[in-house]
């Protein structure tokens, strides 16, 4: 093909459904040479098949003249076509590697939505919920990102610039600020580690929650050398819970692969949302503190319950439990959400969801004149030239 009639880089593709094999793959071009490009590529059955915006054609993939698949082409709109083969990915591969002889650039499906959601979106903000909705980790989290759209974040900063009262927009930052960070756990999930002395019952515990077998489990202290992770959910929220190497001050201190595993341990105390001390209420009780920043917060479970009953199986610093026969797990649940802020989540509250807009955020709030506030509200509303 000479260089006069390749395709418009503007143009681009993308293979929009999931990376494995299916009974459909859909591969999307869009750009101005969009029906230049599936022209190249697709040969409709029928001669008098028309190009048209509504129209399906039935017809051929072709690369070279070689036929690769039977397919569907679909003119979604008049810059956009949706090319549907088999899901194959050696066939989709096959048709993309041919349209980009043709000139077409290809691109991952977020940028491509990126670009479609920036120019139909009526701003950035809009325009970025749209795509988190696509990664949401849970249903309360894309209703918090619809709310953001029509109401929520959008309306609060429409507010705002009409009447920027300084003091009253500071404490309505701060709130948003405060919000948007049980937000992020909605959005995002959150990483709950599982810590204590050895033996005491962790990994049990992890195996429990995440409701299979993943981390060995024997009465010999130390089972647990490395962490252990499992991805489950808990109520709403969508959860990475890790086991760790059960805490030991004097191998923390050897010169051994112990000492490893207990700084990994430690490590992980600090990069968390919250911390599950599991202690065995039936061995001498450890009254070590966890080596953590403090900043984390944490639930003491007092396990193997069934063995010692000395504790009230759900006071105010700790719930007893029996991870082994599972017993009081609904309580421990309930109050991991509650810490986590989780069970009383609004979604219909003005949240920031993106690490762009709480930036911008905490300016507003250090921000002390209304024209400067009113600048920030705008960047918020205009895409940045990097995103
Ligand atoms: N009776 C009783 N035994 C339990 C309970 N939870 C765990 N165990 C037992 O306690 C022992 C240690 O359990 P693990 O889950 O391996 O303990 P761990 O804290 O992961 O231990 P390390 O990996 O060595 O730090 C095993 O024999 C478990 O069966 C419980 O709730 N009740
Ligand atoms: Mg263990």
């Amino acid at each position: 093909m000479s260089e006069k009639e390749l395709c418009r880089s503007e143009t681009w593709a993308c293979i929009r459904t999931g990376a494995g094999t299916a009974a459909i793959g859909t591969i999307e071009v869009e750009g101005p040479d969009a029906l230049k490009a599936a022209q190249r590529i697709f040969l409709p059955f029928r001669q008098d098949g028309e190009w048209k915006v509504g129209q399906i054609l039935h017809g051929r993939f072709l690369a070279d003249s070689r036929v690769l698949d039977e397919g569907l082409a679909a003119m979604e709109a008049e810059n956009r076509i949706a090319l549907h083969a088999h899901g194959n990915p050696l066939i989709l591969r096959q048709i993309v590697k041919t349209l980009q002889n043709t000139g077409v650039q290809i691109v991952g499906f977020e940028q491509m939505l990126r670009r479609r959601f920036q120019s139909a979106c009526s701003d950035f903000i809009e325009a970025q919920a749209r795509l988190e909705m696509l990664r949401a980790a849970s249903f309360l989290g894309v209703q918090c990102l619809h709310h953001q759209i029509t109401g929520g974040l959008t309306e609060v900063l429409r507010r705002w610039m009409k009447r920027p009262d300084v003091q009253s927009i500071h404490s309505e930052a701060e709130a948003i600020l405060q919000h948007s960070r049980i937000a992020r756990r909605v959005l995002q999930g959150v990483r709950i580690v599982i810590a204590g002395p050895p033996n005491s019952g962790k990994s049990t515990l992890l195996n429990r929650l995440a409701g299979q077998e993943r981390a060995l489990v024997s009465d010999i202290p130390g089972t647990t050398r490395d962490r252990v992770t499992a991805f489950g959910r808990l109520g709403p929220l969508w959860v990475e819970w890790v086991d760790t190497a059960g805490l030991d001050e004097e191998l923390a201190r050897a010169d051994t692969l112990e000492q490893i595993a207990q700084q990994r341990t430690r490590e992980l105390l600090n990069r968390c949302d919250l911390i599950l001390y599991v202690l065995d209420t039936a061995a001498p009780l450890w009254t070590r503190q966890l080596p953590t920043s403090g900043l984390i917060p944490t639930l003491t479970v007092l396990n193997k319950y069934d063995l010692s009953k000395i504790f009230s199986p759900n006071n105010r610093n700790a719930v007893a439990i029996s991870a082994l026969h599972g017993t009081n797990m609904e309580t421990l649940c309930e109050r991991i959400l509650r810490i986590l802020q989780v069970d009383t989540f609004d979604p219909t509250r003005p949240a920031a969801f993106t690490d762009w807009q709480i930036q911008l955020l905490q300016k507003i709030v250090s921000a002390d004149d209304p024209d400067g506030i009113k600048t920030l509200i705008q960047q918020l509303f205009k895409a940045p030239q990097t995103v």
